[in-house]
């Protein structure tokens, strides 16, 4: 088997991308956590850039989710998450392109839009799992890097306004497409149903211990929930995490 390690954030859907690739695929890894900040050192000197995550496979470094999926998939192409027939997988990767370049970043502005308002549960969603000495100096050093936070994740009102519009459309696409079948592209699970699915996954309530709410939950960030709820676009994205996510392999 080979050697594999996740850098990852823990509370993040482009993290939950890969995490949920390496389970699809059976592939056992070792993860290592960072908190916003401290990750970009790290991540620049491995892998030439500073974004979450990093999938370093005996030795090799590679960013980038769909970079990182195509290596597992040639890595260990069964079970696949490309369709053999190059017409649809064509289109899986159109999707998952779509939703990588827009959808996922337009996510993570109207969540943080929520999150810098709620910096205990910010802390709580990256930094669970983390001592609590490191926990507590975190938390007193993060005000200071809400500029920052809001600049990098497209926190201010016409971003948001156009992400929660595309998030809607996004939504709708996915509950037409999904009328009268499980899945984005064909017959099967693929990419593009994981892809929407991960990326989509921060505007609902999830059970899988990777994605979870971290109580207690602000009021706002439960609002933003149910304003989502009822969406079937976002029932479905419950359940391909309930029916299409493997548990990690121990
Ligand atoms: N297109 C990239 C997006 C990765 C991404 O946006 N990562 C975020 C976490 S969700 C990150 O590391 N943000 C911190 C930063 O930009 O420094 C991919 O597919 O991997």
């Amino acid at each position: 088997m080979p050697d594999i390690v996740l850098h990852q954030f823990r509370a993040s859907h482009f993290n939950d991308k890969v995490r949920w690739a390496l389970a699809w695929k059976g592939l056992k890894h070792k993860r290592i956590s960072y908190l916003p900040g401290l990750h970009a050192r790290p991540m620049q000197e491995m892998s030439g850039q500073r974004q979450t995550p990093v999938l370093v496979i005996d030795g090799k470094a590679i960013a980038g989710t769909s970079a990182i999926i195509a290596a597992l998939e040639a890595l260990k192409p069964a079970p696949p998450l490309y369709p053999a027939d190059a017409a649809l997988r064509a289109q899986a990767l159109a999707i998952e392109k779509r939703f990588d370049d827009d959808i996922g970043p337009a996510t993570r502005s109207i969540v943080f839009g929520v999150l810098v308002d709620e910096l205990d549960y910010m802390v709580r969603l990256f930094g669970h799992g983390e001592k609590w000495l490191k926990r507590f100096i975190y938390r007193r050093a993060v005000p200071r890097a809400v500029p920052m936070v809001r600049r990098l994740n497209g926190v201010n009102s016409a971003n948001i306004a156009r992400s929660e519009k595309l998030v809607a459309e996004a939504l709708d696409w996915i509950a037409a497409e999904t009328k009268a079948k499980p899945y984005l592209v064909g017959d099967a699970f693929s990419v593009a149903d994981l892809a929407a699915a991960a990326l989509m996954s921060p505007l609902c309530v999830l059970d899988h211990p990777d994605m979870c709410p971290r109580p207690p939950v602000p009021k706002a960030m439960a609002d933003l929930h149910a304003r989502y709820a009822d969406h079937p676009g976002m029932k479905w994205v419950q359940a391909r995490y309930r029916d299409n996510r493997p548990a990690d392999p121990q």
